[in-house]
């Protein structure tokens, strides 16, 4: 609430000293040059190739935004044609944008009485699935979602580290609000996605690569973000590639979530490690109530073949699932162990 809320939290002490431990650049930083060459060869290469939001859309480019893009000041933040519901929490609104399906917005948090509105349209039935990720900065957020007529329909905080992470079915056709407020202060992104749940026949076999992820920390926000897990494997031979996700330092605990478009009872995972295989130790499946069922534990180790397909059978869930968590150890590595993507296979409910 308005008046308890703390100028730096316990959460917030945890961002900031989560913040301080990415900053332990570890014994590969020299590499940070080269780093910086391939990047640039790999934005060079991706230019021309559309993007995978953009093919399943069929709705032309994607316009993703990154954190580096400066925001608009917030008198231009707020789209005056749309609705603006405060849930009566007390906190100034200082952004009000529509947001469309598998679109990414970002925004900053300059002030901890803040809150931004992201609206959708939506449609009686439809699951959808909203992904708030605080990135390398760690930002502390909490996010409320609200009906057409501004009453509040769930809310999260902490679902995943400090990220708010909500699955809801919709109850009626109209305008919805993902009102986003602070613990501390720092930039965010947000995506809405839709769960295609019933696209198939019940029984079929489905196998699809992820559509979109997020991590405990990325390396950057493009090159080796949790987005470049995403899609089918496009890391040509073993090796440090852009093209794959990895963490902001290397030798680190790590987990890494990907979310899939059609929900399906799981068979089979099947994770492309792409540098210094071995370091996932569980996985995890999350239902359409958000809720973890882990799958796989298994101990970290440095595993000499690479690139690698680990592929986990995956039994005894009944039930469909529409998201993977990897968790990673990649002390034994004492390096970076980059996922280039993660097949999840079964059938459709
Ligand atoms: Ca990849």
């Amino acid at each position: 609430m308005f008046a308890s809320r703390p100028t730096l939290g316990m959460a917030g002490i945890g961002a900031l000293m989560l913040a301080a431990l990415a900053c332990t650049c570890g014994p590969l930083s020299t590499l940070t040059g080269a780093r910086a060459t391939l990047e640039a060869a790999a934005t060079e290469i991706g230019q021309g190739l559309p993007t995978l939001e953009a093919q399943l859309t069929q709705q032309g480019p994607v316009v993703v935004p990154t954190l580096e893009q400066a925001p608009p000041p917030s008198g231009e933040r707020i789209d005056p044609s749309l609705p603006v519901f405060t849930a009566d929490d007390g906190y100034e609104t200082t952004l009000v944008q529509r947001l469309n399906f598998g679109e990414t917005g970002s925004a900053t948090f300059s002030d901890l009485f803040e809150a931004h509105n992201w609206l959708f349209e939506g449609q009686a039935g439809r699951t959808v699935e909203i992904v708030i990720n605080g990135g390398t900065e760690g930002t502390d957020t909490h996010a409320k979602l609200l009906d057409p007529n501004g009453q509040v329909l769930t809310e999260e905080d902490d679902t995943r580290e400090y990220n708010p992470w909500i699955v809801y079915t919709l109850p009626a056709d109209g305008l919805y609000t993902v009102r986003v407020d602070t613990w501390d202060e720092g930039s965010y992104t947000i995506t809405v996605n839709v769960m295609e749940a019933g696209a198939q026949p019940s029984g079929t076999e489905v196998r699809q690569w992820a559509f979109t992820a997020f991590a405990s920390t990325e390396y950057s926000s493009d090159s080796w973000s949790a987005t470049r897990a995403t899609g089918a494997p496009d890391v040509a031979a073993c090796g440090d590639d852009p093209k794959a996700w990895a963490s902001s330092s290397g030798g680190s605990m790590e987990w890494l979530q990907l979310n899939y478009l059609t929900p399906v009872i799981p068979t089979q995972i099947n994770i492309v490690e792409s540098y210094n295989p071995g370091a996932v130790y569980r996985v995890e499946v999350v239902d359409l109530n958000g809720n973890p069922h882990v799958v796989y534990e298994g101990v970290a180790s440095v595993v000499e073949i690479c690139p690698r397909v680990f592929s986990v059978e995956v039994s005894g869930i009944d039930f469909p699932v529409q998201a993977v968590i990897l968790y990673l150890d990649q002390s034994a590595a004492n390096d970076w162990c980059e996922i280039d993507a993660v097949e999840l296979v079964g059938t459709a409910p």
